[in-house]
């Protein structure tokens, strides 16, 4: 297995804990909505973390002597409503709805561990979708405005939690996205014949090979890992055929921009 980001089952429980109490310690003073199996989001700058609690060892959900699966594999359904918000699904198939505002949506991380099929739907505002490997094959709905997709490995601390970074008044995960000759991106065109719904495929190839493939509905840009320091891939959705070419992660602005930035600038 070539996989550049190895499986830390061992650490997977602590690392995501640590991301919730990240999260926790860098929110104050930010709307937050508590973690919980359905997150009704807020007016204000949500930073919402999925409960993961709704489980095989949530025996209120499976009770004991029970055998027939009762719970759903972490499953967690987040709102984001209005303002810009960040949602993050972590473990199972979680479904997360921005609304109103310019969001972030986070599906994982999952760190290979299914079920990790997330449905991720942006709404108003020009909202982002970052997938990073090791979370499962998703389906990203930007809605109106102006949507953005990212596959880039996540900035993670020495724990394993995710590095948020403050940029304006809210917090941006940051990624990893150049030097990484390994990984690549192929976009498809989904035939009307299909009846997928969905305007695009992007598969995430490693090593040449697809990995997941994220679903695009409705999304104008996708942004994806370049061999070249400094740089990214980048596709316009919007355009006729569309291709990836190279973009200087210096020259890309806003929110992306901040989510792409080398943590060493
Ligand atoms: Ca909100
Ligand atoms: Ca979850
Ligand atoms: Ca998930
Ligand atoms: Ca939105």
């Amino acid at each position: 297995m070539t996989h550049p980001t190895p499986a830390r089952t061992g650490r997977r429980g602590r690392r995501l804990l640590a991301t919730a109490a990240v999260v926790g310690v860098l929110t104050a003073g930010i709307a937050t909505g508590a973690a919980a199996f359905v997150a009704p989001g807020t007016n204000g700058n949500d930073v919402t973390v999925g409960a993961d609690n709704d489980n095989a060892d949530n025996t209120f959900i499976q009770p004991p002597g029970v055998a027939a699966k009762q719970h759903m594999d972490n499953t967690d359904v987040l709102f984001g409503r209005g303002k810009d918000d960040l949602l993050i699904g972590r473990l199972g198939g979680d479904t997360a709805l921005g609304g109103s505002g310019s969001d972030i949506l986070v599906g994982g991380p999952e760190d290979f561990a299914a079920p990790n099929s997330d449905v991720l739907v942006g709404d108003t505002g020009n909202d982002i979708n970052i997938w990073a490997p090791g979370d499962g094959s998703d389906a990203f709905i930007g809605n109106e405005n102006y949507d953005t997709m990212i596959f880039a490995p996540f900035v993670e601390k020495p724990d394993g939690s995710l590095v948020l970074s403050s940029y304006g008044d809210r917090k941006v995960p940051r990624v990893d996205i150049d030097e990484k000759p390994n990984f690549s991106c192929t976009i498809v065109a989904v035939p009307r014949s299909e009846n997928l719904g969905f305007q695009f495929l992007v598969r995430f190839n490693v090593n040449g090979t697809p990995a997941v493939t994220v679903r695009q509905k409705d999304v104008e840009k996708v942004f994806c890992p370049s061999p070249v320091k400094g740089q990214a891939k980048v596709a316009y959705l919007n355009t006729a055929h569309p291709q990836f070419r190279n973009v200087w992660l210096s020259q890309v602005p806003g929110t992306v921009g901040a989510i792409l930035k080398p943590t060493a600038w």
